[in-house]
């Protein structure tokens, strides 16, 4: 069954070659405030509100793992309060006390060999996605890298008992391969509890999951690739611009497109808070609503006139470089922002990308609403009050909260003084007949690590004649192996040189010639639509005689390689 005893030694080779490329683990020191003058959403506050930290029981972190997950967890599992009246026992085993959630912040701890707790940064560790199901079913709370604050407005919260079962679904992805880590899911609530007689100061609130790419796709993700803007504006609208013609570029997308971007209500109802969640490249989630009138239609939308714009969850990226990094933050809705809906409205979210700078593969568009089915003096009616929600719109959101140390990308694009690959010579070095592996982390032949001092002699490129495609085969993920025992690798094409450091903001899938395998490897349950079912792959035909190519591994960007197109006549296509 386990082939890897040898595999086991091989990575642990590996992770000394990538210990090198993570050393300085604890030199994250900026604060998580916001900036100067930056204004943040404030939470709302009750008599007997209580904050607490919860977190789950420590999670091992496998080297290179990128598996999607579910377990069960509780409504505050290990509760330590930090300030309020309260006291921890409304969590308790057996506990029969109820409240309201009004504030949900997420993040993730890694318990280092002292005991110590120590947040990741997102180049080494990171939360990639957590989904908290709520004890009445379905995608309530979230958290992608960006860490959205869920803060309800005054006068809501989401009602659940204190001991109540939730679900988990989380996707925690190791950059490098270290082994032996662990890590605990954390989450800071404001719990207002509910009392005898029942509060008047709170009405419960439910939660109605937008998700462009959702059910039936349990890895709800599409490509957002350079050239999918058919206009040439440089942005993909998913699902918008998804082409209907199937020679178009980006058609293979369409399959992807959920009916959960949309939603019909059933019956009146208030929006009370959004924000939107996206991957590095996207630029914002945008919110609308359509309602049918006395127009030759019946479909909702189908006239301009029908539609309102109800709001944008713009992508706030801090590090120069933009719309390329974890480094972001999302607007949420403001405080006064109250949309009432009329049942039969159609809600729909889509979400933007910039392609022009690099293809986003493995993307989201997802934005959780908070409603109510109370009444609300607040709230307006899009197309009876137009121009107060227009207003709305036009204000814009607000930040949950500042730019966050562990995003910042301080590893991508440093110079590792490494050679230029294409500077070197091949020296008689031929790709192999069978093709290039992956083995523990390392692309052979040709392959390199983002890291000071990779032998120059393993850099240099193996050759192939022009026009002729490579096979890869990843040995780190064989269908022998557990879903744990695996690790997934891509094989990426980036622009040459290829050759800085590592993060998620370098290298860029941007390389002359555009190609991308997905994750290698056999994922099982909810990652089997992670992988791609197989550990190997062919490129697209490496066309020009002379052009060194270039690639990497999006998953543990430390892992490059590179093949130079040498000799001969162009093989015939
Ligand atoms: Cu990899």
């Amino acid at each position: 069954m386990r082939n890897n005893a040898a595999m086991a030694g091989r990575r642990r080779v590996a992770a000394a070659v990538a210990s090198v490329a993570i050393g300085g683990l604890l030199t994250v020191a900026a604060p998580a405030s916001a900036g100067v003058g930056e204004e943040v959403l404030s939470p709302a506050s009750y008599p007997g509100m209580t904050t607490f930290t919860c977190r789950t029981n420590a999670i091992t972190m496998y080297p290179g793992q990128n598996t999607n997950l579910f377990s069960g967890t509780k409504t505050c599992p290990n509760a330590e309060k930090l300030s309020g009246p309260g006291d921890v026992s409304d969590f308790a085993p057996g506990s029969d006390a109820e409240g309201y959630v009004t504030r949900f912040k997420p993040s993730m701890v890694e318990i280092k060999p002292d005991g110590s707790l120590v947040t990741p940064s997102v180049w080494d560790l990171h939360l990639h996605h957590v989904v908290w199901l709520a004890p009445t079913g379905g995608p309530t709370f979230a958290s992608g890298e960006e860490k959205t604050i869920a803060t309800m407005p005054q006068g809501y919260g989401l009602k659940v008992g204190g001991d109540a079962n939730w679900g988990l679904n989380y996707m925690l992805h190791n950059l490098t391969a270290s082994e032996d880590r662990q890590v605990y899911m954390t989450w800071e609530i404001d719990w207002v509890p509910e009392t005898t007689p029942e509060r008047t100061d709170i009405q419960p609130t439910t939660v109605r999951w937008l998700d462009v790419a959702g059910f039936p796709q349990i890895y709800p993700v599409f490509d957002a690739e350079r050239g999918f803007d058919a206009d040439g504006d440089g942005k993909f609208v998913f699902p918008d611009d998804v082409p209907s013609d199937p020679s178009a570029p980006g058609y293979e997308e369409r399959e992807k497109i959920s009916n959960n971007s949309t939603w019909t209500l059933s019956r009146d109802r208030t929006l009370l808070f959004a924000a939107g969640h996206l991957h590095p490249g996207g630029l914002s989630v945008d919110l609308e609503v359509a309602r049918d009138g006395l127009d030759a239609g019946d479909v909702d939308g189908d006239d301009p006139s029908e539609v309102r714009k109800l709001f944008r969850s713009d992508a706030k990226y801090y590090e120069p470089a933009g719309a390329v990094s974890w480094d972001v933050s999302m607007t949420a809705t403001r405080r006064s922002w109250r949309i009432a809906l009329k049942q039969g409205d159609t809600v729909s979210i889509d979400v933007t990308y910039d392609v022009e700078r690099a293809s986003w593969y493995e993307s989201m568009g997802i934005m959780p609403l908070s409603i109510t089915s109370a009444a609300d003096p607040a709230a307006r009616d899009p197309f009876e009050d137009a121009a107060a929600v227009q207003a709305m719109y036009d204000e814009g959101g607000i930040l949950t909260h500042g730019r966050l140390p562990e995003n910042i990308d301080a590893k991508a694009g440093k110079d590792r003084d490494l050679p230029d690959p294409r500077k070197l010579r091949s020296k008689g070095r031929r790709v192999p007949a069978d093709g290039i592996t992956i083995d523990s982390f390392v692309y052979s032949k040709g392959g390199y690590s983002a890291t000071r001092d990779f032998p120059t002699r393993l850099m240099r490129p193996p050759a192939i004649k022009p026009g002729a495609t490579v096979d890869f085969t990843n040995l780190d993920a064989l269908p022998t192996m557990s879903q744990n025992e695996q690790v997934w690798h891509s094989i990426t094409s980036c622009p040459a040189p290829c050759n800085r450091g590592a993060g998620i903001g370098y290298p860029l899938a941007r390389g002359k010639i555009k190609f991308d395998s997905g994750q290698l490897g056999f994922g099982t349950f909810a990652s089997s639509g992670v992988t791609t079912g197989s550990n190997e792959y062919t490129t697209p035909p490496l066309t020009k005689p002379g052009k060194t190519y270039t690639y990497f591994c999006r998953i543990h960007p430390f892992m490059r390689g590179s093949i130079r197109v040498k000799g001969g006549k162009p093989k015939k296509q």
